[in-house]
């Protein structure tokens, strides 16, 4: 698919899901390396370097975006010509997306390990790796039950509910208001991450931070399902992770919205859980504590402090 195209379907939602956006930004500049006619190296590097923008700038929130964008350009400032640049790229992103497969299985694995026979599991919003361990439970032979939200307004929870049903998991579907009036039925919170945090705090769906406290509260465990490329880098340096503010049509009508002109309509895409209200994040490395969040950040995606001072150094030579 083009880069406009990739782009065009993760704005709206089509393509959505912090994994899926991740491969799917990949892969637009798979298939634009493959593609570009380009008449030397840095005009390649050039135009490489405008779509990985196009594609970054789609949703600010979900940070896999920009790492797996971050992972397949890296490198190409040493390529020694074009046919150089253009098979790394390739290579790269077919590497990314066959990593996160394989990520997503061995979470899905490790997952299912916290989930007992018997258990009544809670998720919010639709994850891909969240699921994953959900089903792998059920494959194992686990009993076991879940209560999925509606996820107002864009209904990823009809998703998760088509997802569960189709692998055979018993499912009750509640409206997000109605967790704290099941909680006592649950014995684990499960569900995904757009972003963590290097003190542990995890970006999610809007409703997950009071999921999270609701949880909490009844003494219900929570875990988060995250790969290492949804853990945020640049928060090491003090960037904080931007929560989209997505459209007010889809909360209320425009047209209703038209009849009441004090009436502002807020839609918050993304929350963010403290990690003092979560367990355990479940990565492909492992299951971690949330504290450990800098650990991964330095060891799996292997920017650490240093790459932030060299740029830095970089600037300041620049500004002098
Ligand atoms: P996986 C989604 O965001 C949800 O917040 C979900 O929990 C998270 O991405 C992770 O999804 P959206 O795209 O990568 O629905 O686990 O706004 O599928």
């Amino acid at each position: 698919m083009s880069v406009p195209e990739t782009a065009e379907k993760i704005k709206s939602m089509e393509i959505r899901g912090a994994g899926r956006i991740a491969r799917a930004a990949a892969e637009a500049l798979r298939d634009h390396a493959l593609t570009l006619k380009a008449k030397d190296l840095p005009a390649f590097t050039a135009a490489m370097e405008q779509a990985a923008g196009i594609l970054a700038d789609t949703r600010p929130t979900a940070v896999s975006l920009p790492n797996a964008v971050h992972i397949v350009m890296a490198g190409l400032d040493r390529a020694k010509d074009t046919e150089d640049a253009r098979s790394g790229v390739v290579r790269r992103a077919d590497g990314f997306i066959r990593s996160s497969h394989h990520a997503v299985e061995d979470i899905a694995r490790y997952g299912a390990r916290h989930i007992r026979d018997g258990d009544t599991i809670l998720t919010h919003c639709n994850s891909e790796v969240a699921l994953a361990c959900i089903i792998e439970a059920h494959r194992s032979g686990k009993e076991i039950e879940v209560f999925a939200t509606e996820v107002r307004p864009r209904n990823q929870g009809h998703i998760t509910i088509r997802t569960l049903n189709d692998a055979g998991v018993k499912t009750n579907f509640i409206v997000d208001s109605a967790v704290r009036s099941f909680i006592h039925d649950i014995d684990l919170v499960i569900v995904g991450a757009d972003a963590v945090t290097v003190n542990g705090a995890v970006v999610n769906k809007i409703g997950t931070a009071m999921v999270a406290h609701t949880a909490a509260e009844a003494r219900v465990n929570m875990i988060v399902a995250a790969e290492t490329y949804k853990f945020a880098p640049r928060t090491i340096i003090g960037e904080l992770i931007q929560i989209e503010e997505r459209s007010p049509d889809e909360v209320l009508p425009a047209a209703m919205a038209k009849t009441l002109p004090n009436v502002t309509v807020r839609n918050p895409a993304f929350d963010v859980t403290p990690p003092e209200y979560i367990d355990l994040i479940v990565t492909e490395a492992g299951a971690i504590p949330p504290q450990m969040a800098y650990v991964i950040i330095r060891e799996y995606l292997g920017w650490g402090i240093e790459e932030f001072q060299k740029s830095l150094e970089i600037n300041h030579r620049v500004e002098e």
